[in-house]
């Protein structure tokens, strides 16, 4: 009973994508990527309500740099007016490197949300994909919870974690970034930094983990 007392209320953990190509090992890895696990795991047992997303793409993605004849992984494309980062293939629907890391504690998990399944769009945010007006259904999910406040981390910061938090922000939820839950690509380099710069400019709370857990 206490435990439940002392739950953050009418919170959501966002757990974003730490998924094995994320994480040291895996396609696109993240440098200590895998470094967020113990770290959700230890917190999430805080939270009312936990979401995890997916990165789940198909072999014909659009962000996929083998997808586009000439170009390479990391070049940047245009399509459809929509400014896209080519990435090599990653969690590719099905394949282990899209499974979630073997230690994430997934029990604690009310839903996992898969998204970037649409062959010619990429999906970042939980909540958008990048043609900023597709929902993924997450904030109506959310907010049939009564969910006000929204606790993100996970992968990568200056990312999927990045929109994830800018769209919370903007569709009214009170944001906040845990910072050591979460790694980034810092690609290009100086990306994490100026990602946290700009969720704070925006008005996201910035904490360590520890601050989640009760005194
Ligand atoms: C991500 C690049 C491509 C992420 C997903 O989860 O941050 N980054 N797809
Ligand atoms: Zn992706």
């Amino acid at each position: 009973m206490l435990i439940i007392l002392t739950k953050l209320k009418k919170a959501v953990l966002l757990v974003i994508d730490v998924q094995n190509d994320f994480c040291p090992g895996g396609t696109l890895e993240v440098k200590d990527g895998d470094g967020v696990v113990p770290v959700i795991n230890r917190i999430m047992g805080e939270f009312p309500k936990v979401a995890a997303t997916q990165d789940w793409h198909p072999q014909n993605h659009v962000s996929f740099a083998s997808n586009h004849r000439g170009m390479s992984a990391f070049d940047s494309v245009s399509i459809n007016g929509i400014d896209q980062v080519l990435w090599p293939d990653h969690c590719v629907q099905g394949t282990e490197g899209a499974d979630l890391h073997p230690d994430l504690d997934k029990r604690y998990f009310d839903i996992i949300l898969r998204k970037g399944t649409a062959p010619g769009l990429d999906s970042y945010s939980a909540f958008f994909e990048n043609d900023k007006t597709t929902s993924t259904g997450i904030e109506y999910y959310l907010k049939g919870l009564g969910i006000e406040a929204v606790y993100v981390c996970g992968l990568a910061t200056d990312f999927c974690v990045f929109y994830s938090v800018m769209d919370s922000v903007e569709i009214g939820f009170k944001t906040t970034l845990i910072v050591d839950a979460a790694r980034g690509v810092d690609f290009p380099e100086g990306s994490i930094e100026k990602a946290v710069a700009n969720m704070r400019s925006a008005g996201v709370k910035v904490v360590k983990s520890e601050e989640v857990l009760p005194a």
